[in-house]
């Protein structure tokens, strides 16, 4: 029979659908030797949220498939799991609406100051009417730009221009015309974007081309009015640069729901500042979407040590190698 690792924890009736298909070992994947010993004789692995090295899985010869319950996949080495045969699978549909209203709930609640008003009301300082002190920004009728285009930057799309009357505007390695057409999305350089947008809403993958992609020259390029929305990964934004910008007024604020380090340590100067609405990673953390993921990553492991995975495969190039390692 075959070995699956399942190293973060799944509802029941998930863990019950892969156990109906395998052995299935659960690990606490904080206990490094001893999930890389479960590793060495599993055919398959689930979970996320955690780095798997090439030095992890030198040893697990009959390592098939991974499956991890996220649309990032900057937790593997991708070349080296397709030179050893190993099919990865991500979870990119079931995620995109839950979490494209994450990005629309930091875009309202930094644009509003939400999160930093209703502080100041539970503190007792609401004493009479308020006043400019108090005033936000509008969102409605303003210019999203958003750096990548893809699923749940189209949804990001889909909210701005369908729900919010705003202007929007992209970048990305390719057009979409879909988006153009139904939300009046318009595809610019970044220094276009970066130069007129009110709100920049950073939604590409953690690659070595977009890591720390913004900086500090782009923060001097936004609008000194601009906010930056960041719900892809924390290291596309080079994070000292930002503290600096939103310290200096560079930029009017940031909505940030994932960083370089998370958890995000509680010295963080990010934490001190008014501006900023810090989330912790909730992207996709709907109780109704991180079922579907689960279910779906198990779907696509099954699948995968079946070899009839035909979707939601990272490296497609790896089908058309032998056997796994
Ligand atoms: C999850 C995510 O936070 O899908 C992703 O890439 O970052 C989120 O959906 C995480 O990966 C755990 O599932």
């Amino acid at each position: 029979m075959k070995k699956i690792v399942v190293y973060k924890s799944l509802p029941p009736d998930v863990l019950a659908y892969l156990q109906q298909h395998a052995q299935v070992v659960e690990v606490d994947a904080s206990q490094h030797d001893a999930f890389v010993a479960a590793l060495r004789d599993a055919d398959g692995a689930i979970g996320a949220s955690v780095k798997i090295t090439p030095a992890m899985i030198e040893g697990a010869s009959r390592l098939k498939a991974l499956s991890t319950i996220s649309v990032g996949f900057d937790q593997f080495d991708v070349a080296d799991l397709t030179r050893r045969g190993i099919v990865l699978a991500h979870t990119p549909d079931v995620l995109t609406e839950s979490t494209a209203d994450t990005v629309f709930a930091l875009i309202l609640s930094s644009a509003r100051r939400v999160v930093e008003l209703a502080d100041w009301v539970k503190a007792g300082q609401w004493r009479d009417s308020i006043g400019p002190a108090q005033f936000g920004v509008d969102v409605q009728g303003k210019t999203l730009g958003i750096v990548g285009m893809g699923r749940i930057g189209g949804a990001v799309a889909r909210r701005a221009a369908l729900g919010f009357n705003m202007k929007v505007q992209y970048t990305n390695r390719s057009a979409n015309p879909q988006a153009e057409a139904a939300y009046g999305a318009k595809r610019v350089e970044l220094a276009e974007l970066l130069a007129t947008s009110d709100f920049v809403c950073l939604q590409v993958p953690l690659t070595a081309e977009t890591r720390h992609m913004i900086g500090a020259a782009e923060f001097n390029a936004m609008k000194k009015s601009a906010i930056l929305i960041n719900a892809s990964r924390g290291a596309t934004v080079d994070e000292p640069a930002l503290i600096e910008a939103l310290q200096n007024g560079t930029i009017r604020g940031a909505g940030l729901d994932v960083f370089d380090t998370e958890p995000l340590p509680a010295d963080s100067p990010l934490l001190k500042l008014p501006n900023v609405v810090a989330l912790p990673h909730i992207g996709s953390a709907t109780h109704e979407t991180r079922h579907a993921m689960a279910l779906n990553a198990a779907e696509n492991l099954v699948a995968a040590l079946d070899g009839k995975l035909k979707t939601n495969i990272v490296n497609h190039d790896v089908l058309g190698h032998g056997s796994a390692q």
